[in-house]
């Protein structure tokens, strides 16, 4: 059984209106699209929803249909929270407050906010807590000015002393800072554990095989990896978000261990500051020999370009060094002439990258197979002498040793890896602190 949800959907929504900005291009309408899935992930109902001109650098919208729209809200007697479905500078969002008189989100205090409910490890609270902080700051700082009124002015002002202590600008600036270095360091000594986890967990499965499962949020990423995994520990949902939390789980294809890392999603307009937040654990889920880049195979054509172009610029950006493949995924949901549409038009635009078509929930063997057959083992001779029952034990605990023979007082082991550059080094280095000499050679 699959679970569909966690706990947080049993929270009751909070009404809102959505005020949009008006859709002039495809992507535009898919934007927009996006914040109505958005607040419904948040837990949020639509009770009015208007999309309106955006030509203003006070309010971002037209102030014009800002006063019609008030005028209809308070004739309804709404009190609503007003949710905006884009990212506005902080002087915006003070003004849209004070013209609406009530409170008003935008997309970025949205997704922050969405986040903060799925947080589960100590790590991503503190990402979380970040993120919200850095966003939050300039305009809590406004809020602050205008309240001190010194609006405009505030650099000249700020001199000297604020009646008998120090200036209310200094204190706010200066206790900001403190809580956003006490979060970095926190965050700094958490990923270096992380880290130590890691290398110790690298140098025991040398021989094991690393995927990371990346993608749009909801392109099924979860269900891939407990469809690969034969488990369903990883929560699937068609909320957008479900999965923050980094999570690690196995498989083996014969004699191959295969780590499988589900991450968290991409997503268009995805706030710099929150990748910022995640660099450190999206970097680490990159660090795999295999990348899957999964894409919802049953958008429309033009949603499933932006949504990869987001996905393959993220990564991009994050520079990873490892093997790409395109998992096109719930091919179940299309016809075979939609199927052959969206693997042409993917052939097209990404050249490059091996294209897989799955069902995660009907079928994974083609992923299966790939994985299987990704990095044949390689096999070795090894001349070592003189004859150490360390360095004999080391081979057979951390290589697959095919035969073993004694001539001439060296020692000879044929052995096989899977992932010979690194096996080369672990076993020259360990030949090397043993005091034996070690040649090795590809057979
Ligand atoms: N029909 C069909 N539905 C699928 C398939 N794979 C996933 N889904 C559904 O798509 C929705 C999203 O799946 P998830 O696995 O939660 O997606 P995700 O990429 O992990 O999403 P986030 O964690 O929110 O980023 C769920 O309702 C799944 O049941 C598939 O192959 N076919
Ligand atoms: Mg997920």
């Amino acid at each position: 059984m699959q679970e569909s949800d966690t706990d947080i959907s049993f929270q009751s929504s909070q009404e809102c209106v959505l005020l949009l900005p008006l859709p002039l291009d495809d992507r535009q309408e898919f934007l927009n699209e996006e914040m109505r899935q958005l607040l419904e992930s948040g837990h949020y109902s639509i009770i009015k929803e208007f999309t309106i001109s955006s030509n203003n650098p006070k309010y971002y919208f037209s102030p014009s249909f800002l006063h019609e729209i008030k005028s209809e809200i308070e004739s309804e007697s709404i009190q609503p929270l007003i949710v905006v479905g884009t990212h506005l500078s902080p002087k915006q969002g003070i003004n849209l407050e004070e013209l609406f008189a009530c409170d008003v989100i935008d997309k970025f205090d949205l997704i922050l906010e969405i986040f903060e409910q799925r947080a589960m490890t100590e790590e991503s609270k503190l990402q979380i807590e970040l993120a919200t902080l850095k966003y939050e700051r300039p305009r809590e700082r406004l809020r602050l000015m205008h309240k001190l009124g010194l609006e405009g002015a505030w650099h000249t002002e700020r001199t000297g002393f604020w009646g008998t202590g120090e200036h209310p600008l200094n204190v706010f600036d200066a206790s900001m800072t403190k809580r956003e270095s006490n979060l970095k360091n926190k965050l700094v000594t958490l990923s270096q554990q992380r880290e130590k986890r890691r290398d110790s967990r690298k140098r025991f499965h040398y021989d094991s095989l690393y995927v990371s499962i990346i993608g749009y949020t909801s392109a099924g990423k979860s269900t891939i990896q407990n469809s690969l995994t034969n488990s369903y520990t990883s929560q699937v949902s068609s909320r957008l978000f479900q999965t923050l939390d980094t999570r690690i789980r196995s498989f083996q294809i014969e004699d191959l261990k295969v780590f499988v890392t589900d991450t968290v999603g991409f997503i268009e307009d995805l706030p710099t500051f929150l990748i910022d937040s995640f660099k450190s654990t999206l970097e680490e889920s990159l660090a795999a020999d295999i990348l899957l880049i999964v894409i919802d195979g049953s958008e429309k054509i033009k949603h499933l370009l932006q949504k990869t172009l987001v996905t393959v610029q993220t990564i991009n950006e994050l520079n990873p060094q490892n093997y790409r493949i395109l998992v096109l995924n719930k091919i179940d949901l299309l016809d075979s002439e939609a199927l052959n549409e969206r693997l042409e038009f993917l052939k097209q635009h990404f050249p490059d990258l091996e294209l897989i078509p799955i069902s995660a929930i009907k079928n994974v063997e083609p992923l299966l197979v790939k994985i299987g057959n990704f990095q044949p083992k390689q096999r070795f001779k090894c001349v070592y002498s003189p004859p150490n029952h360390q360095f004999r034990a080391f081979c057979y605990e951390f290589t697959n040793v095919e035969q073993e023979s004694f001539e001439n007082s060296d020692w000879e082991i044929i052995i096989s890896l899977r992932k010979p550059k690194f096996g080369i080094e672990i076993l020259k280095h360990r030949a090397r602190s043993l005091g034996v000499q070690l040649e090795m050679e590809a057979i």
